[in-house]
């Protein structure tokens, strides 16, 4: 058969004043630019564990036409997150009017496969490396079933090795790779692989190595992003890549928690190993807003007293720090978009993301604010892009939220600004140890 594979590529937003703004933000489109262009890391590890014999194709949707003639195909395998479902839908109907089968899966379509079921032929819920080569055989068979379910944990120990080589690196500025899947701790509003796996289960050394020097095979020195929910946790795990990377020369960026600014050797370990900066989901620097956004044990309440000497610690290691807050929590005031200005430049973190509180499907967040009768209704999937408001928000109005959240872009992101915050970076630098990477 002749696979397609399309993901519904770029970066999502509706607010038009906002996008507006962002435009002339450098800090904003900097961010914006760089993660507009990632692949879709699950289209091309499907694509890895597809049985032999088939010729394979992948696409971003912002490369095809319209009519979308380039894809001349037996059957297309579109992923999609919650934003692009609304034109994920249209692309699938369309194909499906050309007599295209089409099959769909990830992280939305997971939680609400029926809905997806009205727009194409197959739905796979739940992680799909177990499931992906079932599907296509029944495919070619003639007797493909509408609904495929993975009923076990993945065992990364078999992750097939992401077709890389699928894609022309020409049109990425770095290339996506995951060591990790799941997270231990589980945030009300997260959306992310906690959503396919209760575990949180790492791949085998060697096999991140091997992804890497596939991407090296395509691309001599590329920049790689770790697709995970939350990398660092496991020490020993790393100091056995750590070395590895370092030896060939890898630069990198993460997803992490906050804990990881504990050890200070493990810090320089990372730096040596070619880590360059790590996001973490910090939340807020106030107290409020916090409490019940963590539901094991309200984890990252009890973080909040070491945030300023963890991201001082990971800074002065040579590691910039993408802190990220939502503004709009349950018990936040206008008070928080002052603090977050604030914080971010007490501590110079290098990068800041400010997302509004998303409420995604399959989420307790989303379950809560249901009940609550504070959503806007219907549904309209395409605004759960992090940057449009989609609930009543408490104690402030929308209203407030939405000025607020307006002017500490306008603040955080400024050319100013920006640049007195790197500049703080350096200094911290400096002030350490004065590191030099490899
Ligand atoms: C890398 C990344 C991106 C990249 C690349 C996106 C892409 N095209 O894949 C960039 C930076 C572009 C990006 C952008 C956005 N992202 Co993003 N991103 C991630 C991140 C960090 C990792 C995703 C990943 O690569 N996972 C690894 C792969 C292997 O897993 P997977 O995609 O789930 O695929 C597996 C299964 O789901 C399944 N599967 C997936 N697709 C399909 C399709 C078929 C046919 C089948 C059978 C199976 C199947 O099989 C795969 C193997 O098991 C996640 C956080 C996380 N840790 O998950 C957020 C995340 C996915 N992003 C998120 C969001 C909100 C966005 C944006 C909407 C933000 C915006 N305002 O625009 C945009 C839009 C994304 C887009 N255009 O597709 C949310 C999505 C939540 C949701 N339910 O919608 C997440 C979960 C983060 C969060 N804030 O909670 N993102
Ligand atoms: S720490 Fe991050 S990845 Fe882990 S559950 Fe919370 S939001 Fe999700």
């Amino acid at each position: 058969m002749n696979i397609a594979f399309i993901a519904m590529s770029g970066i999502r937003a509706w607010d038009s004043e906002l996008l507006e703004l962002g435009l002339s933000m450098p800090g904003f489109l900097e961010r914006s630019q760089v993660i507009a262009s990632l692949p879709s890391l699950g289209l091309l590890t499907l694509a890895g564990c597809t049985p032999p014999g088939h010729n394979l194709s992948y696409h971003e949707i912002k490369d095809l036409d319209p009519d979308l003639s380039g894809i001349q195909a037996d059957m297309v395998a579109i992923s999609t997150f919650s934003a692009q479902i609304p034109e994920a839908y249209a692309v699938a109907d369309q194909l499906r009017e050309k007599g295209i089968r089409v099959v769909m899966g990830g992280l939305h379509i997971t939680v609400l496969p029926d809905e997806a079921l009205a727009h194409c032929d197959a739905v796979l819920i739940g992680e799909g490396e177990d499931v992906w080569p079932q599907m296509v055989e029944d495919a070619e068979n003639g007797i493909l079933k509408s609904t495929y379910r993975t009923d076990h944990e993945f065992d990364f120990a078999d992750a097939p090795l992401p077709r890389f080589d699928l894609l022309d690196p020409a049109q990425y500025n770095r290339l996506t790779v995951q060591t990790s899947r799941g997270c231990p701790h589980r945030c009300s509003f997260c959306a992310s692989s906690i959503l396919l796996t209760e575990k949180y289960k790492q791949k085998p050394v060697a096999k991140v190595l091997k992804e890497i020097d596939a991407i090296r095979d395509i691309w001599p020195r590329p920049f790689i992003e770790f697709a995970d929910d939350n990398s660092l946790l496991n020490k020993k795990w790393w100091r056995e890549l750590l070395p590895e990377l370092q030896s060939r020369n890898i630069r990198w960026f993460t997803e992490t928690d906050i804990s990881v600014g504990r050890d200070p050797v493990f810090l320089k370990e990372l730096f040596e190993g070619g880590c360059h900066e790590v996001l973490i989901g910090l939340e807020s620097p106030l107290l409020d807003g916090l409490p019940g956004t963590e539901l094991n044990s309200d984890w990252k309440c009890q973080q909040l007293d070491i945030y300023r000497r963890n991201i001082h610690s990971i800074q002065s290691a040579g590691i910039r720090v993408n802190g990220c807050f939502i503004v709009g929590l349950d018990g936040q005031t206008t008070e928080i978009f002052d603090a977050v200005y604030d914080f971010a430049m007490e501590l110079s973190l290098y990068d800041v993301q400010i997302t509004y509180p998303t409420a995604f499907p399959g989420t307790p967040f989303f379950e809560k604010l249901s009940s609550e009768n504070r959503l806007d209704l219907p549904h309209d999937w395409s605004k759960r892009t992090l940057f449009d408001i989609h609930f009543d928000p408490t104690p402030m109005t929308r209203e407030e939220l939405r000025a607020g959240f307006f002017d500490l872009t306008s603040r955080l992101y400024s050319d100013n600004c920006t640049k007195q915050r790197r500049k703080g970076y350096q200094a911290q630098r400096r002030r350490r140890n004065n590191p030099k990477r490899a």
